[in-house]
């Protein structure tokens, strides 16, 4: 039974010990808020011991995330508000990775636009976001929720660190020589054939709103962000099942492709 979990003094480093065992041992467990009510800044503290724990193991910090940043993606979920999580480098996988389907409960990919941060940000800090990054990338999100038959609540998914488990990410363009980020064509490919099209306007309306609410959350969460960062903007089109053996590439016009070869 998981545990109590409650902004009142429940057990949220219980809750994320749970959530860190389901996800490095590749078994689902029940969502926290069958057992106790869970509320959104207990959900962000759990996912802030999760990803303590990681640390303590020897990971880094290396960007944050933002989900359900699209209608699209929100209305699959039936969740309604934008949601941050936190990557590690052990998250990262180099593009063309080979990367093997039994390290997840139950992954899917999503094609995205990923941002590099050009500054440190402390969370007392105001910056202007369009001068907070540098480049920009087209990235593939493996994302997978650690919860059993996918039942989750919005707060459960913030705890569960936004269902972040993997990412790839394609060629860094200088922002300065992107051009106009606003409607660029994302497709996702699946052993060459399209499973996905969408647009960065999906994003947000525009992926660089994306750094906008990023830099938001992260300062009201407290959380610092460094140069070099990445900032996942979040998914362009819905989220597809892997599968053993297939090749999943994204493309972002302009921009290039990301991709990897599932195991
Ligand atoms: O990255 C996201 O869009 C958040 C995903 C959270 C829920 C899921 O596992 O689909």
């Amino acid at each position: 039974m998981n545990p109590v979990a409650t902004e009142a003094g429940g057990d949220l480093a219980e809750a994320a010990a749970v959530l860190d065992a389901a996800a490095t041992g590749a078994a689902p467990v029940a969502q926290l808020t069958a057992a106790a009510p869970l509320t959104l800044d207990a959900a962000y503290d759990v996912q802030r011991l999760l990803i303590e724990r990681r640390t303590a193991r020897g990971e880094r910090p290396s960007g944050v995330k933002l989900g359900f940043t699209s209608r699209t993606k929100a209305a699959q979920m039936g969740v309604f508000d934008v949601i941050f999580g936190r990557l590690t480098d052990a998250m990262r996988l180099p593009d063309g990775a080979r990367v093997p389907l039994d390290r997840y409960v139950h992954p899917r990919v999503e094609p995205e636009v990923a941002f590099r941060l050009a500054v440190d940000v402390r969370p007392e800090d105001t910056i202007d976001p369009e001068t907070a990054v540098d480049a920009v990338a087209p990235a593939l999100e493996i994302i997978d929720s650690r919860y059993r038959d996918f039942r989750f609540t919005l707060e459960d998914v913030v705890a569960d660190n936004t269902s972040a488990a993997g990412y790839v990410l394609g060629p860094w363009t200088a922002l300065a020589d992107a051009g106009d980020l606003a409607n660029r064509g994302v497709r996702l490919e699946i052993d060459g054939r399209t499973a996905e099209t969408g647009s960065t306007a999906a994003i947000l309306g525009h992926p660089l709103r994306a750094v906008h609410a990023a830099l938001r959350r992260a300062r009201a969460l407290g959380h610092p962000l460094r140069a070099g960062d990445v900032l996942l903007a979040g998914a362009a089109t819905p989220a597809v099942a892997l599968t053993p053996g297939s090749h999943v590439e994204a493309t972002v016009t302009g921009l290039g492709r990301a991709a990897f070869t599932v195991e």
